[in-house]
């Protein structure tokens, strides 16, 4: 055990676990064994002291009186939320004979695996876990419910995961926030371009909702939900037809740049004002802002391409700062993810040569509703971390009808009775990240970090690795990868010499340095790009390979319905997804959840600031309350933050999502769906008691 759990006094260094960008460093004050303070540590190069309000009150979360402290085992109908304690043993057991159970009558692809980033470090999110399920034989799940559609888009340009350092965009002259509210999920790039400021730059954010990154901006451009694809090649169209590109940075760094000039000829600045409702004068102004200025930077934010045609939208943009040489700019380029800077030894981590067939079943996480409900055979089982899938996946009304199934047999490892743990036949207890080792490598800054234990475990909860090394053993997988200790983990996932930007950072330099950069050579270099040609893919065959235009266009959302509001129900400032969405302090910072709405559209419909709304399409409803004003354009509404059911008050957003795939990579396309909103008649409470 580490050093600081048996210090019961003191202030140690620490990491952030929480799925964001910025993967603070912290320093945690202990006293008597326990954490009473989290602040930020002065000396992380990147997050240097400031840390959001969130983690800061996040001592209320570990010890909320709500947080499970051993297992427990269902008593009452499923979704009730009735269990009676059991001891690790029985419920290790129980888990195993009935995995056995089920893998030897209907096959081990009737179990499925539901994880996602709960917690970011690498052994507690893709280590011993993965081990587990690939020697189990279990159906395979695709992980898709975040960034893929924009992962894949990107990649097409630039090959991989990769863009401009964050600490160098200090030197941008001209910051623009795409879809992203970096305010309230990337504060550290807000900081950065604060510096930026002060140095002359210009910050323009582009955004479907006047949120506050919006608001922080010198220039606010509201866009049509989708839409930004059109409004990408509108920009290219101008700095085209002006000559406001770097003709040798393409001629060096590119392929394709002269089928694209001819290409964006059709996107004129009135066509394209007509698809995104920017005027055509903005759009003129913009590209010329962007083209005199080389050292612009672009943080590509998730929240674009959460839609039907992600991909394609982030494709579009990612191609931006090859026009205009931008990369070769100090601060300049794009940022969608560096994680591939970061890369470790997944291979080792997840142990896939421990699967013994490819898998025949993979589903994909944004479809669990309907694979619960109608998959043939059927899923006979499910075990859920880092996850809460009744709250923050798509068609909701489904996802929480499939995990009642009577013969669903469910387990559910968390730190609380999340809504879908209320489901579960067996609840594990989890530890929370500052009670484990870990290795955390973050997707935006350069900094791998070590977590070192700086409490003990909260009642008898254990961490994932260790729950997945006693249920391995409890099923008789006696491969020596079951066996590893997280130190070794750690250590393997460093090794292999896979990524060179990381050669020099292993667990010892760690465990004295508590965070360490990545070393990265001159960046782009033509001819090394991870894409087939080496070069930035302007025109891409591999698209063409793929079944996709390969060249970027715009493509429109699916009319789905006649419902008339686009809904986009995003993430909100003092949650993490649904985490603290039940922790008292962070309900009352937020206050409650609302639904912004055009003051015109209101006025139609005779919904006042303040009223109570009911939103609703043909796959459920919810109600919350109206926000007016001119926060976004008419037929869009924006909802903040995924609150969970509240007894007679349905505020589950997620229920009117579409679990329609995004264009590529099977991504989510959370933002695309049709709604309809009317002022709410009476409560829904009064409602359900008069059983109207
Ligand atoms: N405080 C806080 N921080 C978080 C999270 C959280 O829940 N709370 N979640 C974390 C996670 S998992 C992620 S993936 C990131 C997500 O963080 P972001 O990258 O900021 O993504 P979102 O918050 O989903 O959406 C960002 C913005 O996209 C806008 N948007 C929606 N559709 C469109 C469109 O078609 N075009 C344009 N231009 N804008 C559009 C929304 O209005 C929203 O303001 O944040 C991480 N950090
Ligand atoms: N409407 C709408 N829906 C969305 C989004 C949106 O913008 N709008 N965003 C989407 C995005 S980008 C994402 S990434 C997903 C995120 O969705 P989820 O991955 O489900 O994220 P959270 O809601 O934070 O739930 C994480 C759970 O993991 C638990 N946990 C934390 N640490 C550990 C641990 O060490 N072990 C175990 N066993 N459990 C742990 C937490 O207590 C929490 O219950 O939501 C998606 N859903
Ligand atoms: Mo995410």
């Amino acid at each position: 055990m580490s050093s600081y759990v048996n210090q019961p006094d003191g202030v140690f260094p620490s990491v952030c676990s929480l799925d964001c960008p910025d993967q603070c460093g912290l320093l945690v004050h202990k006293k008597d064994g326990k954490i009473i303070k989290v602040e930020g540590d002065p000396d992380h190069p990147v997050t240097r002291g400031k840390i959001c309000n969130k983690v800061r009150h996040i001592a209320e979360r570990l010890y909320d009186k709500k947080r499970l402290q051993y297992p427990v085992k269902r008593t009452g109908a499923k979704g009730e939320g009735k269990f009676k304690r059991i001891s690790w043993e029985e419920a290790i057991k129980e888990i195993a004979i009935r995995f056995r159970h089920l893998a030897d009558t209907y096959g081990p692809e009737c179990i499925l695996p539901y994880s996602f980033y709960g917690n970011m470090g690498y052994l507690n999110a893709e280590g011993m876990d993965r081990r587990f399920f690939h020697r189990l034989g279990a159906a395979e799940l695709e992980r898709t419910i975040c960034q893929v559609a924009g992962a894949q888009g990107y990649k097409y340009t630039m090959g991989g995961a990769v863009g401009t350092d964050p600490e160098e965009t200090v030197h941008a002259k001209l910051i623009i926030f795409w879809g992203i509210n970096a305010v309230s999920t990337n504060m550290h790039q807000i900081i950065y371009a604060q510096k930026a400021r002060k140095r002359g730059a210009k910050i323009i954010a582009i955004d479907v909702h006047k949120n506050q990154t919006a608001r922080f901006a010198d220039w606010f451009i509201p866009v049509r939900p989708g839409t930004d694809g059109a409004l990408a090649l509108g920009m290219m169209h101008v700095l085209f037809a002006e000559n406001l590109v770097d003709e040798s940075f393409l001629e060096k760094y590119t392929v394709g740049h002269r089928q694209l000039r001819e290409h964006v000829r059709r996107y004129d600045p009135e066509t394209v004002s007509g698809i995104t409702g920017v005027p055509a004068k903005d759009i003129v102004k913009l590209a010329r802002m962007y083209g005199e200025t080389p050292a612009s930077f672009i943080r590509i934010g998730n929240g674009l391409q959460h839609h039907d045609n992600g991909g394609m939208n982030t494709r579009a943009i990612a191609c931006l700062p090859a026009l205009t040489g931008a990369w070769a700019a100090k601060g300049g380029g794009a940022v969608k993810s560096n994680s591939g800077v970061l890369a470790l030894n997944s291979a080792f981590l997840q142990g896939v040569h421990l699967r013994k067939e490819k898998p025949k079943r993979i589903v994909n996480m944004n479809q669990i509703g309907e694979a619960l409900l109608s998959a043939k055979p059927p899923i006979r089982a499910m075990f859920v971390y880092n996850s809460n899938p009744a709250v923050v996946a798509p068609e909701g009304n489904k996802v929480r009808e499939g995990l009642a199934r009577e013969d669903l047999f469910l387990v559910v490892h968390d730190l609380f009775l999340t809504e879908t743990a209320a489901y579960a036949d067996i609840v594990l207890p989890a530890t929370s990240s500052f009670e484990n080792l870990d290795i955390y490598a973050s997707y935006w800054h350069h900094y791998i970090q070590l977590q070192q234990p700086v409490i003990a475990p909260y009642g008898e909860s254990k961490s994932n690795t260790e729950v997945f090394r006693l249920l391995a053993k409890e099923m008789g997988f006696t491969e020596p990868e079951f066996s590893e200790s997280d130190e070794e983990l750690i250590k393997g996932a460093l090794s292999g010499h896979l990524n060179p930007h990381i050669e020099h950072i292993t667990f010892e330099a760690l465990q004295e340095n508590q965070y360490m950069k990545a070393k990265r050579g001159p960046w782009p270099v033509p001819g090394t790009l991870p894409t087939p040609s080496g070069k930035i893919e302007l025109y891409s065959q591999k698209m063409l390979d793929d079944g996709y235009n390969p060249l970027p266009v715009h493509i429109p959302l699916k009319k789905e319905s006649d419902h008339p509001f686009i809904f986009v129900p995003t993430v909100n400032h003092h949650f993490l997804n649904s985490t603290f969405s039940n922790n008292e302090k962070h309900m009352k910072m937020e206050k409650e959840p609302r639904l912004h709405m055009n003051i015109r559209d209101a006025e139609k419909l005779g919904i006042s600031d303040g009223d109570l709304v009911r939103i609703w399409n043909d796959r459920g409803e919810c109600f919350l309350k109206a926000a007016t004003g001119e926060e976004v354009l008419p037929g869009v509404i924006v909802s903040r933050g995924l609150w969970s059911h509240q007894p007679g008050v349905n505020r589950l957003v997620n229920t009117l999502t579409p679990a329609r795939l995004a264009d590529m990579g099977g991504g989510a396309s959370f933002f695309s769906g049709r709604v309809s909103v009317a002022k709410a008649a009476m409560l829904p409470t009064e409602k359900n008691e008069t059983g109207g």
